[in-house]
């Protein structure tokens, strides 16, 4: 009884750290292209952070094989785009209101944000 109580508290911690505490990757974007890798179920960075008005210039390059990373999805956006393996896609677009949109993958198992303030 005791050893499922504790397995259990374990799982309630790693659940909190993985969502609260855990800091995603924060990259503040310039003009410059931001580079995002996909790879092992993650996008690195993870989110992005622009000025409204500014361009957001992001370029993707997939190494994941998992065909569900086969498309980055800006659902709010309405925007996807497709991501051959080993490629550097880039991306290039401006939000008309700020806002957190997030970018994920078909089945949204990846999932970044894209943060974009007055
Ligand atoms: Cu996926």
């Amino acid at each position: 009884m005791m050893i499922v109580n504790l397995a259990g508290l374990i799982l309630i911690g790693l659940i909190i750290w993985w969502f609260w505490i855990k800091k995603p990757q924060s990259l503040k974007a310039s003009s410059d292209v931001v580079e995002i890798i996909v790879e092992n179920g993650v996008y690195t960075p993870s989110r992005i952070e622009v000025k409204l008005g500014q361009a957001v210039k992001l370029s993707f390059l997939r190494k994941d094989p998992s065909p569900c990373a086969e498309k980055v999805i800006f659902d709010k956006l309405n925007l996807s785009f497709d991501l051959p393996m080993n490629k550097t896609i880039l991306v290039d677009f401006k939000p008309e209101q700020a806002g957190e949109y997030a970018f994920t993958c078909q089945m949204k198992m990846y999932v970044g944000s894209l943060s974009v303030s007055d």
